[in-house]
């Protein structure tokens, strides 16, 4: 998708389609504005018959005869004295899926001077990119699909242009984590995910490296590999590193990378959503698409690990049994009194592993807790973490992309939920405050100087209609959050 800022007018510019953001109440004082295109009678007979009235969420497409222009769509941006970047971001989102079928240009005109150039660029260019995201990969017959091609952001400050080579990087990452999560467990196995990265790594330069089993074996990582016990498929345990010149930090980034969660022999039943659980590799999904992203933006000064413990959680008779003592890799023991709490088995040999990088930073994402989604919903995902600037680093970056996160808390006391009477825990502690147990099961696995943060996507990865930025079903949560945040990283360090 090609993306510019033009200095032009409405009356100069050509192009197929354009979306204009009206301010509410405003509507008056618009129809002046594009009367080169559209006549002003037929204009505001338009408006107040169809009560368009510049509100947000409004939208009203007018399709036009002569000149290039094929079609205008107003989309409503509320008030002005509210408007906010998301606002920009939702507006752009409603006025792109108005585009049936698009070929040609694209226009977009906002009230831009409320905004930061760069801001609004970045936000209004994913926007339009990732709203038009559709996945036709498992169709027999794909039937033709048109992404918009060429989008110029008319009127926007040329200081914007700074930002704009980033949209597209940034995206491509967003929508390879989107492929990987939508992709069947019969396609997308541990294997597959070791082959994407090898991929990665040989597209952008980033050294590979794959722990088999026995490799898995000798350092003893007896959680991560107990889960993947039941399973035909062999687990991989990927670790893709960035390493630019100049390194001033260094971060993991850890996903959750289970391709099936059949829940073992607890069995996931009722409405646990067995068939949804293709997603549960979300996290790595994320991680490996800021891989993408960052191999293709090379920031400088960060040293980057991208590691993923890929396994499938199944059932056979050499499968994990409720009640089996495992080890992990930093010598914990602990109890399974849950195999489907398998998430946290793999994340602990996973962290142990970080940790021994000696990084400044570890950032680990996961479709972890149903508890989570209960507190959050899908719009917001959890984040833990006992560092006060890595919460702040973090939740600015996840602002910045739009993504909602929110810090919870680690309470210490509940770790008690996770004694066990035989190990040195357990891997589930009682439903109530169940993904904040979880965190304090992860942290049991992180040194302790080690700046740590755990993010809660079983929420966010997924969404079950289609919203802003997103059509309905992988999100790739994460990715933007991810990349901002070591964008910044540059500047200052934890
Ligand atoms: C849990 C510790 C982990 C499991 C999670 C998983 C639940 C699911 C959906 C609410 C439950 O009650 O079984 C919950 C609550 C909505 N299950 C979970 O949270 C067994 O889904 O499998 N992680 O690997
Ligand atoms: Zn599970
Ligand atoms: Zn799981």
């Amino acid at each position: 998708m090609k993306i510019s800022t033009v200095t032009k007018t409405i009356n100069e510019w050509s192009g197929s389609v354009l979306v204009a953001g009206v301010l509410e109440g405003k509507t008056e004082s618009q129809i002046n504005l594009f009367k080169s295109i559209v006549n002003e009678t037929y204009l505001s007979q338009r408006f107040s018959n169809s009560k368009f009235q510049g509100k947000k969420n409004q939208n009203l497409s007018i399709e036009l005869i002569d000149g290039s222009i094929k079609k205008i769509v107003f989309v409503g941006l509320g008030p002005a004295e509210s408007l906010l970047i998301d606002d920009l971001r939702i507006a752009s989102s409603i006025g792109t899926r108005q585009i049936s079928d698009s070929e040609g240009k694209v226009g977009i005109l906002f009230p831009w001077d409320a905004f930061d150039p760069t801001s609004a660029a970045l936000a209004v260019g994913e926007a339009v990119r990732l709203t038009s995201y559709k996945d036709l990969r498992f169709k027999s017959d794909p039937q033709e699909f048109r992404k918009i091609t060429e989008v110029e952001l008319i009127g926007l400050d040329k200081r914007a242009n700074s930002i704009i080579s980033e949209i597209n990087p940034i995206c491509e990452g967003v929508e390879f984590a989107r492929a990987l999560v939508s992709a069947p467990p019969n396609f997308l196995t541990p294997s597959q995910l070791a082959k994407e990265s090898k991929k990665l790594a040989e597209d952008y330069g980033l050294n590979l490296k794959i722990l088999n089993k026995k490799d898995c074996e000798e350092i003893g990582m007896g959680a991560y590999l107990s889960v993947a016990k039941g399973s035909d498929l062999d687990p991989k345990f990927i670790h893709l590193t960035y390493s630019p010149e100049n390194v001033k930090n260094k971060v993991v980034l850890v996903g959750k990378g289970l391709t099936f969660d059949s829940g073992g022999y607890n069995l996931k039943v009722g409405a646990s959503q067995i068939e949804k659980m293709k997603y549960d590799m979300g996290g790595s999904a994320s991680v490996l698409g800021a891989a993408k992203a960052i191999g293709k933006l090379k920031p400088s000064n960060t040293e980057i690990h991208f590691i993923v413990a890929a396994c499938e959680n199944m059932i056979n008779g050499s499968a994990l049994h409720p009640g089996d003592v495992v080890k992990a890799s930093n010598g914990k023991t602990i109890e399974v009194n849950n195999t489907d709490a398998e998430g946290r088995l793999t994340l602990a040999d996973a962290l142990v592993y970080a940790c021994k990088l000696k990084p400044n930073a570890i950032v680990d994402l996961a479709t972890l807790t149903g508890a989570c989604v209960i507190a959050l919903g899908d719009e917001i995902a959890g984040l833990w973490t006992d560092n006060d600037q890595l919460s702040e680093q973090l939740i600015r970056a996840a602002d910045i992309a739009g993504e909602g996160l929110w810090r919870m808390p680690m309470k210490d006391s509940y770790k008690s939920g996770l004694k066990s009477s035989i190990a040195d825990l357990q891997n589930t502690g009682p439903r109530p405050g169940g993904s904040i147990t979880a965190a304090l099961f992860l942290k049991e696995f992180v040194t302790s100087n080690i700046p740590w943060a755990h993010i809660d996507i079983a929420g966010t990865c997924w969404t079950e209609k289609d919203r802003d930025l997103t059509p309905k079903g992988a999100t790739g949560y994460g990715v933007r959050t991810l990349v901002n945040w070591i964008k910044e990283l540059n500047l200052k360090s934890i």
